[in-house]
């Protein structure tokens, strides 16, 4: 839950910066909505019940909710609730009977589940085909929105190679004389070089070879072969099993805790906060940390603080390690954040389903970067027009904030980040404000593009004991771990704690992920 939160927090501070996404593969305003077929003169009344990060939440009276009402002659009625309060909310209306037309979820949990196993939504699978934006979707995206082989929800796409990858500082590996780390026995020598050989020649002892904070976090697996929340190495039993439990997490934790003894870790780590390590990195104290490809600013590695604390700074990408399978490559993001499920009660009621379907297909039209701008009407509609939703600064559109709730129809109606391909990455790259952080964007997509993806099975499936208990099974090997690389409890203890683990819980967990990939005649997989 807790991850949830702050991968929920990025991810929204970054979408809400990035405004629409965006992509070159289209060059002309959409079409208008309603030439599908379905009766479009007969006005009708849409109950949308949803989260929302938009601060104040979008009321259910406004100038946009007038326009989208306007658009697609419909009444549009919209509750909206604060996203950290939501489920709650959700959990009282579902079990009240009295069911929304529209139900937004910000992620598959065991209630999604639940409620799919009900009957409280629509199966969606024949409806899809019908659609551009849904039909763009990949398949190992659709699966977890699927319950007994059926399709109950519509996920809001993006590409699933963003997320956070780690980054190095160039410029402090040419000083010292060093080459790009491909293994954790030559990560060994950068960090502690890093940290002692006064990488920024200001004659102080005040640099930090790794970030690194509470909780190991972000976790330093440089590939899917070291991740800690990949399914992908496999017992003796021909199982496959949780990162954090694999021999590989064994060989990065023996890591930490040699770099930890020598010094080269900041020495309060395990109770640091990440925000704290984001400030170090961009006061030109930290020589390896994470972000994610995106437009830049406060909240992540922030170019224009970087720079103005140390010009010669120059940060690029960590390409995946080697790995002795010789599979090297980084993990497919879940690819959505956020979806909607229509209610079981419009069974009997095609049109109005038709009617929903195409007005969330409508809001998920890509606009390219260069086109993000006045002249483009459907991006103007979208956004609330200029100077009311957004204004131009520099080229480039950013929200005005305190306006949006009230006029912008994307507020409600979340199109931000949707993505056919892999463009975003490179138009990330333009959107960035400093030219430093459009190189390192650059570089990072170049990176994302060209590099293999291994498609994480356990983001396929709904193992409902293993959901339950993930966050405490997790909690466990993170404190253990912990422990480990602070000198509390020694390495050669791995397998005790392996075992401590399973007695807890993992063997069940195990049993049952396996049970249900092999039902679904799932594996984990490679993409290029
Ligand atoms: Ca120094």
């Amino acid at each position: 839950m807790q991850m949830k939160r702050i991968t929920t927090v990025l991810l929204s501070l970054t979408m809400a910066t990035s405004l629409a996404a965006c992509s070159s593969g289209q060059s002309t305003a959409p079409q208008e909505t309603g030439k599908a077929g379905t009766d479009t003169d007969k006005k009708v009344t849409i109950n949308w019940f949803e989260g929302s990060w938009e601060d104040p939440v979008p009321p259910p009276d406004s100038d946009a909710v007038k326009a989208i009402n306007e658009k697609f002659k419909v009444d549009f009625k919209s509750q909206y609730i604060p996203w950290d309060t939501y489920d709650e909310k959700l959990a009282v209306k579902m079990a009240s009977g009295d069911l929304p037309d529209v139900i937004g979820m910000e992620e598959v949990d065991s209630n999604f589940v639940k409620w799919a196993k009900q009957g409280a939504y629509l199966p969606l699978d024949e409806f899809i085909k019908q659609y551009d934006t849904f039909k763009a979707v990949p398949d190992y995206v659709w699966d977890p929105l699927k319950v007994d082989g059926k399709i109950y929800g519509i996920p809001t796409y993006f590409t699933a190679k963003g997320g956070k990858k780690p980054l190095i500082r160039q410029d402090w590996l040419d000083k010292l004389g060093l080459k790009m780390p491909t293994t954790y026995e030559e990560l060994k020598q950068v960090v502690t070089a890093f940290s002692k050989n006064d990488p920024d020649g200001n004659g102080k002892d005040d640099t930090v070879g790794l970030g690194l904070a509470k909780g190991i976090y972000y976790d330093p697996g440089f590939g899917a072969y070291y991740s800690n929340t990949a399914w992908y190495h496999k017992n003796p039993s021909g199982q496959l099993i949780p990162g954090n439990i694999s021999q590989a997490n064994k060989e990065k934790i023996q890591f930490l805790a040699d770099v930890y003894k020598a010094g080269a870790l900041n020495k309060d780590w395990a109770v640091t906060k990440y925000n704290d390590v984001f400030k170090a990195f961009n006061a030109g104290k930290v020589g390896i940390w994470y972000d994610q490809p995106g437009p830049g600013g406060p909240g992540g590695v922030d170019f224009e603080v970087l720079m103005k604390n140390d010009p010669k700074a120059v940060v690029v990408p960590i390409p995946p390690f080697k790995t002795a399978d010789g599979n090297s490559g980084y993990t497919l993001g879940s690819g959505f954040y956020r979806m909607y499920m229509i209610s079981a009660k419009l069974k009997n009621d095609p049109n109005k389903v038709k009617r929903i379907l195409e007005i969330i297909d409508y809001f998920r039209k890509p606009v390219p970067f260069d086109q993000q701008n006045p002249k483009n009407e459907y991006f103007d509609w979208m956004n609330g027009h200029e100077g009311k939703g957004y204004k131009m600064v520099d080229g480039i559109a950013q929200q005005m904030k305190e306006n949006r709730s009230n006029v912008a129809p994307n507020a409600y109606i979340l199109n931000e980040g949707w993505q056919t391909g892999d463009d975003i990455l490179y138009d990330y790259a333009k959107m960035n404000k400093t030219a430093d952080g459009k190189v390192f964007n650059q570089k990072l997509a170049d990176l994302l593009k060209s590099s293999p993806f291994y498609v994480n099975p356990i983001s396929r499936i709904h193992p409902l004991t293993f959901m339950e208990k993930k966050t405490e099974l997790n909690q466990y090997i993170t404190d253990e771990t912990t422990k480990m690389v602070v000198g509390q409890r020694p390495i050669s203890d791995w397998d005790k704690m392996v075992d401590e683990w399973m007695a807890k819980g993992g063997k069940q967990a195990i049993d049952e992920v396996n049970k249900e990939l092999n039902d679904m005649k799932l594996q984990g997989e490679w993409k290029k």
